[in-house]
This record gives structure tokens, sequence and C-alpha cells, in this order.
């Protein structure tokens, strides 16, 4: 099964290896998105090729960021709660984590778990994973630890589990925002076929509100944002042999009210032609490349959400400002 369109981050840190076109080669996928996207009316990216190696370690800044409080928030719900959380996801459970990257958010759960069966993170980067099990074995030496490698969005199957087990799906850090509605849903009904009545999903989502904090948390004071979108084009110079001009193009983020998602994109200061992979992109003054959109839902909405997916809410906790929100639900 293939659920993914335009798909968002497949782990905090995107497939490094990918290379840029050789002559007389086919080309690659990245050439292709990029192709198809800056050749549509409406120029778009896919905000997956964000996380390139340099892409992943700005993200990681802007996760430091005052301004942008997703991550922040996320942890004070779990450090608040996780007893709660622990109890509410039940005994000998094993929880697989889609996306996983270092582990780093399951690690305090899994601790506080009774009885976890197995723990199972999926993520395209081996090194990783495989740095995240051995921080396991001196941690939690008694927990079953299955790294699968590979791309969830892609994935019929995430291990052999045994008949009977229940499952927990572990979603955190509103990666389900980056995904338009349609696809979070087909993500989550994606989900929901690899497992059984009664299994769960813990999710973390940001929370619609102020305009004015949501437009902050991208487009920060420091700058950091910017740079995470503006290497999108540096990657593509770098990758596909372009000529973007990176003072050429300015960053913007904006809070879309009706749509409830923060969009950002770039925007060309000029016109101008841009070489990519032998084409040359023609980009009016003010047009832009849409390059991320980030969903926020309210409790209602995550709710339509889930039902849809074939899921029910069960338990959620929020923090004091509702900013942000942690939600288990299980499968009905
Ligand atoms: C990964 N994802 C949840 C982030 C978000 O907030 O949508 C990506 C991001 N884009 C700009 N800042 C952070």
């Amino acid at each position: 099964m293939n659920i993914a369109l335009q798909t968002p981050p497949v782990s905090a840190k995107e497939n490094p290896s990918s290379v840029g076109p050789e002559e007389g080669t086919p080309p690659n996928e990245f050439t292709k998105d990029v192709i198809a996207g800056l050749t549509a009316p409406q120029k778009t990216l896919p905000c997956k090729y964000l996380y390139d190696e340099a892409g992943s370690r700005i993200f990681e800044q802007i996760c430091e960021l005052e301004d942008y409080y997703l991550t922040r928030t996320e942890a004070e719900i779990f450090s608040s709660h996780l007893p709660d959380i622990a109890k509410e996801l039940g005994t000998g459970v094993t929880l697989i984590e889609p996306g996983a990257g270092n582990c780093e958010k399951a690690e305090p759960l899994l601790a506080i778990m009774e009885s976890p069966e197995a723990y199972i993170p999926i993520d395209i980067s081996p090194e990783i994973l495989l740095g995240a099990r051995a921080r396991f074995e001196a941690s939690q030496p008694e927990l079953l630890v299955r790294p699968v490698i590979g791309d969830f969005t892609q994935m019929d199957r995430w291990g052999d589990e045994e008949p009977g087990n229940r499952q927990v799906v572990f979603f955190p850090g509103s990666t389900i925002g980056n995904f338009t509605h349609q696809q979070a849903q087909n993500l989550l009904q994606h989900f929901a076929a690899q497992m059984a009545p009664g299994d769960g999903l813990l999710l973390g989502v940001d929370l619609v509100k102020d305009s004015v904090v949501l437009e902050r948390a991208y487009h920060d004071d420091r700058h950091v944002t910017e740079a995470f979108n503006k290497n999108l084009l540096r990657r593509i110079n770098r990758e596909l042999g372009a000529d973007f001009d990176l003072d050429a193009f300015s960053h913007r983020a904006f809070y879309h009210p009706l749509r409830q998602r923060v969009e950002m994109h770039l925007v060309s200061l000029k016109d101008q032609q841009v070489r990519v992979a032998d084409l040359s992109i023609p980009f009016l003054e003010g047009e832009s490349i849409h390059t991320e959109n980030s969903h926020k839902y309210t409790l209602e909405s995550l709710a339509s959400l889930l039902n849809k997916a074939g899921f029910q809410q069960k338990h959620y906790w929020t923090d004091t400002n509702n900013h942000y929100v942690i939600c288990y639900a299980e499968i009905f």
C-alpha cells in the first residue's frame, strides 16, 4: 500500500544519501518532485525535503527557540502527566514509534510503562536507530527493542507481531500537522489497518491559537526558521546543480485562519529565472514557492479526524495555555 502523496518528514532526519542527477541516469524522486513542484501554477516543494542533514540540524535549533513553543510545551505536558499517560496505555504493550528519530521522547515513557512487551522504533536512518538501541541496552536492558529501518508511510507491516499483544502507536511532535487533513486521515487509517480493536494511538498535536503566537513560532526573530526554509534552496543548488540566489528570496510564514494552518513560503524578491536541472524556471517578483503546511487542530477537529480514521479518543492532556494536546485514542 502506498499512502504517501506529499509526505512530511519520515523522521527528524531525512535520508542524507540522496544524490544529485548524473548525466545519462534517470531522474531520481527528488529531481522529479522538485521539477513537478516548480512547474506547477502555485510553485511548491514537498516539505519532507527540508530535512537533509543541515535541515535536520537547523530543525533541532528551532526546537530550542523561545518562540517555537511546540517542543517545549509537549515536553512539559509529558513531564507533568507521564504516570497518568503510562497508566492509560496499560500493561504488556508493544510501543511502535513511526519516524522515531533518536527515540528520546519514548525513553522516559517506556521507563515508566508497566512491563512493556517491546519497543519498535521505525526510521529511515539505521545509524540513529542503532545508536538509540545501544542507549536502551544501557538504560533499560530488560526491554526488547526491535528497530525497523524504512519509511513508515510506505510500510504495510512494521514487524512480526505476536498475535494478542496490545500495540500502541506513538506519534508525537505534531508531525501529523504537516499532512493535509486527507493525508492525515489516510496515514491514521494506514496505522489502523495494522492494529486491532483496543490497540492505541498516542498523538501529539498543536492546537489552534492566537495567530500572533503561531506566526512568531514560524517567523522567529532569530531567523532560524528562515534558515531552515532557505536551506531547501541550498539543497536544490547542491544536489540538482541549480542556481538559486538565496538572497533573492525571502521567508514568509503566516496563519491561514480558514484552513487552520501555518503556511511557509519562499517569496521571490524580483523577476528572475532560475536554472534547475536543465530547466529555466521563471519567477515574478512576489511569486512564492509553498514549502510547508503546519495544520493546527481544535479538540473537536482532532476528535473528528480520529473518528474518521477508526479511532475513538479516550483521554487527552493539555498545557495550562491550551496550546498543545497529547491525546490517547483507541481503535473501535
Ligand atoms: C516537524 N513539524 C512538526 C514542524 C512544524 O511545526 O510543523 C516543522 C517546522 N517547520 C517550521 N518550523 C518547524
